[in-house]
């Protein structure tokens, strides 16, 4: 039988990089789609990457973006997936208060071009879809933990694009018969995750005061508390989404809540300080328990206009239908997190990872 051929969109991705290298070790063929620009962006998926002259290849790049139709059915037709991955997205929850055309316009218009991208082709038949759907549809939820069958509502211009996202993929597995599923992922994490999500820019500043190099942390809402599992373990989840025996939606999280305030706490024992909490609101400082310095301060820069307070998932479903659960927890998570900071910081004076 022929190997099986994969398409990823956002394959310079945290999740892209990893989901990447899983099908690559599964004997999959893998397209992925980068986007054009001035500087290296793919600095994530460079140690998998061989050079198209070197023979032997199973990794393919290719040009395009979520926004440009015509570009993904070509993409599609001359690739021919067997399995699609649309993990594409502009996918900073605070930049899309900035951006909320431009999220719109990838993000949920992106997944519905590749959908019918799919019907144009008339691939119904042979593409498995998955769409990287989230627990930010849930906002501020009406039931903790959350599952599949608890009510949707956004609390940002990206949850309402990734809202549209959902229910498009839901609509084309019923209107067309298409296996088309969605992965409602809660927070998944890694070494690679982007600096400007909350726990990479913690492990980054850990390691960067940890060697003298940054004197404090600037965060926004540091009691948000979320359900922080590792991407390893996500995109193992994503790939036995799209081998089950019929297109479903499932929910993919660890079960367990923390806060941001919790995470810098633990971040910053693994570098052997102690954080204390001293004032209040804006006005509160997180400052070295033996010295007094400060380590963190609050800017309300970081503030969301509306900020989701609570998310945590069930993922029973996933466990009896798919046999998934995660294999990191948190403390692990944490410390994998903040080793690997210290080690680019150490190798190349700065605290590294690719963006
Ligand atoms: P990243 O931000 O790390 O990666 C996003 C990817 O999408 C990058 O490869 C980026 O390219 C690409 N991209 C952005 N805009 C476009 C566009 N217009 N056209 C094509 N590609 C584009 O996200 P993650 O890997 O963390 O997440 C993967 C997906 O899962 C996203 O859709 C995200 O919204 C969703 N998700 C993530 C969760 C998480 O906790 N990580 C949880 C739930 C859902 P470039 O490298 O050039 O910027
Ligand atoms: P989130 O992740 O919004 O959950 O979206 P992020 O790490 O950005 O924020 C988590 C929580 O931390 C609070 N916070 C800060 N956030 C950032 N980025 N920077 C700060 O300085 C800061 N201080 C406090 C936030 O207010 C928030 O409450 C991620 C993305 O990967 C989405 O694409 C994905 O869909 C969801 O996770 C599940």
């Amino acid at each position: 039988m022929a190997d099986k051929v994969a398409l990823i969109t956002g394959v310079t991705g945290q999740d892209g990089a990893y989901l990447a290298r899983l099908l690559l070790q599964k004997g999959y063929v893998v397209h992925g789609i980068k986007r054009r620009s001035s500087s290296f962006n793919t600095e994530r998926i460079d140690d998998i990457y061989v050079d198209p002259h070197e023979g032997g290849v199973r990794l393919f790049l290719h040009y395009g973006d979520l926004t440009d139709a015509t570009n993904l059915i070509r993409l599609v037709q001359e690739t021919q997936p067997d399995e699609i991955y649309n993990l594409g997205a502009q996918s900073h929850v605070q930049v899309s208060f900035e951006t909320p055309e431009y999220t719109a316009n990838a993000d949920a218009l992106g997944t519905l071009r590749l959908l019918e991208a799919i019907r144009i082709l008339r691939l119904e038949q042979k593409v498995r879809f998955y769409q990287a759907s989230t627990s930010e549809l849930y906002g501020n939820p009406f039931e903790v933990p959350q599952h599949e069958t608890t009510p949707f509502r956004p609390r940002s211009p990206y949850a309402a694009a990734k809202l549209y996202a959902y229910w498009t993929t839901v609509n084309y597995r019923e209107a067309y018969g298409i296996f088309a599923s969605n992965g409602i992922l809660f927070n998944h994490e890694s070494p690679v995750r982007g600096e400007t999500f909350v726990t990479r820019k913690i492990t980054r500043a850990v390691a960067s005061i940890h060697r003298g190099k940054q004197d404090a942390l600037y965060l926004g809402n540091i009691d948000a508390k979320r359900d922080w599992g590792h991407a390893r373990d996500y995109v193992e989840g994503m790939w036995r989404i799209l081998q089950h025996q019929e297109a479903d939606d499932f929910v993919l999280a660890t079960g367990e809540a923390h806060s941001v305030r919790e995470f810098v706490e633990l971040a910053f024992a693994q570098t052997g300080r102690t954080v204390h909490w001293q004032g209040q609101g804006v006005d509160e400082i997180g400052a070295d328990a033996s010295s007094g310095a400060v380590l963190v301060r609050i800017d309300p820069r970081y503030f969301r206009p509306t900020d989701v307070d609570l998310l945590v998932g069930d993922a029973s479903k996933a466990k009896a239908k798919l046999g998934w659960s995660h294999t990191t927890g948190f403390k692990e998570l944490v410390a994998e997190m903040v080793r690997a900071d210290l080690e680019d910081i150490d190798a190349d004076g700065r605290p590294g990872g690719g963006s």
